[in-house]
């Protein structure tokens, strides 16, 4: 008895998709996210007691670089919470002889709440630096809008397409940026700094010399890490928060404890900053 045979088949697919990968934190990553969080915590304490010591008059090196723990401190508390996190999406495609070609699709972490961390405490430390250079406030605002630039582009490079414009294109206008800044630091700043005095001039190179090679190393642990995926998420992790901890609580405390040893690195800003606008 013939059966009924069926008319039509099913197209054979032309794409199949594999098990898609998930790369994100493990129990090594939240716990360096944890470490960190308390790091910076008692950073933005100790600094704090630091002001105590001085009159207000002399606190400005101090309240901006408080803030720039308590900033990191909040956003590692996010981060080791589970917030400001989302997952970027990469589709790959492999193509075959006599088989349907396969795609493979990765979601990676993207920690955004770094980018808002990072846009707000660099152009801290910027200030702190450009204050010490005692550079004009024309140069200190061009250098923080590069800065700031630097970081919304380099957000938007994290969650490009891979193959299209949009990452590496991203990647490579952040890096203009990034040159802005150094540019303003190395040349002006260091230039200012020597006018100021030879003293404060020696510590601002060093200084700065200290911040511009931790600052590169950003964007070099960007591009193998989230750029390329050639870095765990966990590994990711550990090299970002050994970088933030040199940027942060060692930054600011090598420059207050380099504030209350030479006088000549004072800044005092007078008028509304320590006797408020009242005027009697
Ligand atoms: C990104 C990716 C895009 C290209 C460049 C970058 C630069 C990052 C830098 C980060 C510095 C962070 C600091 C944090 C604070 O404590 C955004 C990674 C150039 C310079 C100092």
């Amino acid at each position: 008895i013939p059966t009924a045979q069926p008319t039509s088949v099913a197209p054979i697919p032309t794409v199949v998709p594999d098990l898609p990968e998930y790369q994100h934190a493990h129990h090594d990553g939240k716990t360096t996210l944890w470490v960190v969080f308390v790091i910076m915590v008692i950073a933005s304490a100790v600094f704090a007691g630091m002001a105590w010591r001085v009159p207000v008059s002399k606190r400005l090196y101090h309240v901006i670089t408080t803030l720039i723990t308590i900033i990191a401190a909040i956003s590692y508390f996010a981060m080791a919470t589970g917030h400001g996190v989302s997952y970027n999406h990469v589709r790959t495609r492999h193509s075959h002889h006599h088989v349907p070609d396969t795609y493979h699709d990765i979601y990676r972490q993207v920690f955004w709440a770094r980018y808002v961390d990072w846009s707000l405490t660099t152009p801290l430390i910027l200030l702190d630096l450009s204050i010490l250079a005692g550079l004009n406030g024309a140069h200190i605002l061009m250098a923080i809008v590069a800065d700031v630039i630097m970081f919304l582009t380099g957000l938007f490079a994290a969650f490009g397409s891979e193959g299209t414009p949009q990452k590496w294109g991203w990647y490579a206008i952040a890096c203009i940026a990034y040159l802005v800044v150094i540019w303003h630091l190395a040349v002006n700043g260091r230039a200012q700094a020597q006018a100021r005095s030879p003293k404060v001039g020696q510590f601002f190179f060093a200084i700065t010399g200290f911040t511009i090679i931790v600052w590169t190393a950003y964007p070099i642990i960007w591009g193998i890490a989230g750029g390329s995926r050639k870095m765990s998420v966990d590994g990711e992790i550990i090299a970002y928060a050994v970088l933030d901890i040199l940027a942060k609580p060692v930054f600011g405390a090598w420059l207050l404890i380099a504030h209350a040893k030479i006088p000549e690195i004072n800044t005092e800003l007078g008028g509304f900053w320590s006797n408020g606008l009242s005027r009697e």
